[in-house]
């Protein structure tokens, strides 16, 4: 009865002994526990790595508290939850983060310190959580700090892939990709649910049945996989609550398969049932072409399907039936890789809670919102006919059956024009017939949102069109957004203190507008003083950091340009390496009285390349051969260095931007949808020397274009250039350039032969022969700037000052409002 349960709820609470204590007496104690224990070492003998591990155990426990609490209260209140599914998230690190956003960083640095140890040395022990490609991944993650932080009740849903994005070895300046077995010494950071699983189908066939006069569908599987949560706190900083993001893991079903265990074969049936891991164990490397791969889908539909079985169960638990599904639920795409989920929704409401398809279509309708990262119709996922009929079968009849509808809906409004129905079918009709998943995700959802201003209009003139015409009240644009707890507060905290000092409070850390408070001191003597003595300290950190990975000295007094990011031929890492062949050819032809007018640089690139992508392969190699050259001529000396920074990631990210100086981003107009390394660069007073594109465009408005160096075709100008082909004219200093790398000045003559051609004349798509001149008077620009202390710290304060705006709270208090529709929903122990 009720009244046992009191009883019992009094007791345990009796038996608590309130909640962990924050002090760093009681956090030493616990370190301690967590050592013996739990790692489990001596907790006389121990080192900084198993030091990390306790102690990440520490801030989980403290974790659960707040999570156990926040769950509690959302179940209560009951209000409208967001269910973000994305494929991928790259978290980076937890421990600073966790600690800083918990608020006990103070009470940590000093019961480590006390125990013998140094945070920061302790918290580089931890490996990246690498669960994704690029600014797709980490926009999700920043995405997920900003959501806990603002207190919306909402959860992140993805995959708990065993091989994260490839490690990158440089040998020899080529590229080398060795796995990612980031688990391989456990993760103390997740909390494994084994008591929630479900069950994933896969193959088999449909078999129909009437039932009380209506046609029921029964998909009889082929094969079952169980997926198994995987829960992941987020805090968010100021506040107790603490989200979720729970990613599946794939182990092979307890209830299926077990005839084959009849067969005598007890081995191979073992092994058989093993390979259900598969399903989770690797991430896809490519960040923009994922065209018919089975496992691939595989990992798509076992991600959706344990997703939504999950809120489906959830939602049951506490309302009576589905009439206010979509008042309490708001369900995100994170670009078309979960899509299936317009299907499964469907499946499991239609088949399973036997609603009618008119019901259920109506949900679906109201649910779904869908963000696309994308602006090449080309690169938009298929998926094979056939591959989704043999892998889930009723998922096929389903979107068969919306597609129906949807093109009879269409023709009442558009008439027959068959080449635009055709267009915006969900099937491409075809030798190979395909289901083209964004033109299932716009028609099934109630808005579309593109990641720029820019990008939108992209969406509405090209890539989306005949949508956009037909329901352009469907489409909007929520500029991304960056959070400013990673990358300013934990990345660079002496500047976070600065500001915090400047600005006479830390508020701006939740509420970020604040920062344009900077702009009223940026000519101050005293502030320039103490911003540049904190950049120095950065550049120093930076520097080491360079010796150790690529053994090259560099002066900190030169001028750090920063290009980090994937190499991708649109984002033109190699027009930054022509340009840096010009620098040194330009030196090398000086007289030698004229050098000392060479504003020094040390030129700087990261990133990693897809595997198979030949083309960005080749311009990491270049990168080195021209380094190697340059780095070793004793003609040059200090005025120019070159260095690849190798394996790039979330946490060599954090020490290299608070670093830069001066951070290049060289996307050819149209191309980069967003962009988000920009809004980090721009937080940490880096100042950017860019094309006019993306969410630069909007960057260059808030902060004035004369305070960052703009270059290149713009937008419109692109498409005539391309047209113009053989017509268009590189400046003789980029036939130069190229010549030297064609030529074999280089070495590897051979080798780069096919990567200068994709530059020749009219196969230069990416124009970079067409913006080369502007490129370099951009890059005189910056010299000349540099050289002005007074001007450069200026236009570096003003920059972090117009740093606010590219906070993803600002993205997702958008998002919140104006698509999804829910509230923040604060735990208020
Ligand atoms: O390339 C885009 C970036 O411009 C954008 O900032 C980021 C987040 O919206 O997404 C990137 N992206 C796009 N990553 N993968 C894709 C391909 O779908």
């Amino acid at each position: 009865g009720s009244g046992d349960g009191k009883a019992k709820a009094e007791r345990m609470f009796g038996l608590m002994n309130g909640f962990l204590k924050n002090d760093p007496y009681s956090l030493q104690k616990d370190i301690l526990d967590h050592v013996e224990f739990t790692v489990p070492r001596s907790r006389f003998s121990f080192d900084d790595f198993e030091a990390y591990q306790a102690c990440a155990h520490t801030v989980k426990d403290r974790l659960i508290e707040r999570w156990h609490d926040t769950q509690m209260y959302f179940k209560r209140k009951d209000p409208k939850r967001l269910y973000f599914l994305s494929l991928e998230f790259l978290m980076g690190r937890s421990l600073s983060n966790s600690v800083i956003n918990m608020g006990f960083q103070d009470q940590y640095a000093e019961a480590l310190s006390q125990l013998g140890f140094d945070f920061e040395v302790v918290a580089e022990q931890e490996a990246d959580a690498a669960l994704g490609n690029g600014g797709l991944a980490r926009f999700s993650a920043c995405q997920m700090d900003s959501l806990a932080t603002l207190d919306y009740p909402a959860w992140g849903y993805g995959l708990r892939y065993q091989y994260g994005l490839f490690r990158q070895v440089i040998i020899d300046g080529y590229q080398h990709e060795q796995p990612d077995y980031w688990l391989n010494f456990g993760n103390p950071w997740e909390i494994e649910r084994v008591h929630v699983s479900y069950a994933v189908k896969f193959h088999g066939t449909v078999e129909e049945k009437t039932i009380d006069g209506e046609v029921r569908h029964d998909w009889v599987p082929g094969e079952m996989v169980e997926a198994v949560a995987y829960d992941n706190p987020i805090p968010g900083y100021g506040t107790r609550n603490t989200i979720n993001l729970r990613l599946w893991a794939a182990k092979p079903s307890g209830e299926y398969d077990m005839e084959s265990f009849n067969t005598g074969d007890y081995i191979n049936s073992v092994v058989n049932r093993q390979n259900a891991e598969t399903i989770s164990n690797v991430l896809y490397p490519d960040d923009r072409s994922h065209q018919g791969k089975e496992l691939r889908l595989k990992q798509q539909y076992f991600f959706v399907s344990a997703s939504l079985q999950d809120i489906v169960r959830r939602f049951k638990d506490s309302h009576p039936n589905f009439e206010n599904f979509s008042e309490k639920i708001a369900l995100q795409l994170n670009d078309t890789h979960p899509s299936l989920a317009i299907a499964e929704l469907m499946r499991i409401l239609i088949d399973e809670e036997h609603l009618k398809w008119n019901t259920v279509w109506k949900i679906v309708c109201d649910v779904f919102s869908f963000t696309t990262h994308t602006v090449s119709p080309e690169s938009l996922e298929k998926i094979p006919v056939d591959l989704l009929g043999s892998l889930l079968p009723r998922h096929l009849q389903i979107l068969y059956d919306i597609n129906f509808k949807f093109m009879e809906d269409l023709k009442k409004k558009i008439g027959l024009d068959y080449d635009r129905l055709a267009r915006m079918s969900i099937i491409k009709e075809g030798a190979v017939k395909q289901i083209r998943v964004a033109n299932l995700s716009i028609v099934c959802s109630h808005t579309v949102i593109g990641v720029s201003r820019a990008h939108l209009e992209l969406l509405k003139t090209r890539v989306f069109k005949d949508f956009y015409e037909l329901w352009p009240e469907k489409f909007q644009y929520k500029t991304n957004g960056a959070t400013q707890r990673r990358w300013i507060v934990v990345s660079n905290p002496n500047l976070c203190a600065l500001i915090s000092r400047w600005l006479g409070t830390e508020s701006w850390i939740h509420n970020v507008d604040l920062l344009t408070g900077l702009r009223e001191h940026a000519a101050d003597a005293s502030l320039q003083q103490d911003w540049q003595k904190v950049r120095r300290m950065n550049k120093m950190r930076l520097a080491e950091y360079i010796e150790a990975t690529s053994g090259v000295t560099v002066s900190l007094d030169a001028m750090f340009d920063v290009q980090i990011k994937r190499i991708h031929e649109y984002k033109r890492q190699l027009l930054n390496l022509l340009g840096v062949i010009h620098r040194y050819d330009c030196i090398k032809n000086m007289e030698k009285g004229d050098k000392r007018r060479v504003v020094p640089r040390v030129c700087i690139i990261g990133g990693k390349a897809a595997p198979g992508y030949e083309v960005a392969k080749k311009i990491i190699k270049l990168c080195h051969a021209v380094a190697e050259k340059i780095n070793n001529d004793p003609d040059v000396g200090d005025l120019l260095k070159l260095v690849f920074i190798p394996d790039y990631n979330v946490s060599v990210a954090e020490l290299v931007i608070p670093g830069a100086d001066l951070s290049q981003h060289l996307s050819t107009a149209g191309h980069e949808p967003s962009g988000t390394g920009n809004m980090k660069f721009l937080m940490n007073g880096c100042l950017l020397l860019a094309t006019q594109d993306g969410s630069t465009i909007e960057i260059a408005e808030e902060l004035g274009v004369d305070n960052m160096f703009s270059f290149g075709a713009k937008l419109h100008e692109v498409a005539a250039l391309r047209e113009k082909g053989l017509a268009v004219k590189a400046p003789l200093q980029f036939a130069r350039v190229i010549r030297m790398v064609r030529d074999g000045y280089f070495g590897h003559k051979d080798y780069f032969k096919s990567l200068c051609e994709t530059v020749d004349g009219s196969n230069d798509f990416y124009l970079l022969g067409h913006d080369f001149a502007s490129y370099l008077e951009a890059q005189a620009a910056a010299d000349k700037a540099f050289v002005d202390k007074e001007k450069w710290t200026r236009m570096s304060i003003l920059s972090t000052a117009a740093s606010g705006r590219f906070s993803s709270d600002r993205t997702i208090q958008e998002y919140a409002e104006h698509t999804w529709g829910i509230e923040p929903c604060r735990c208020p122990f």
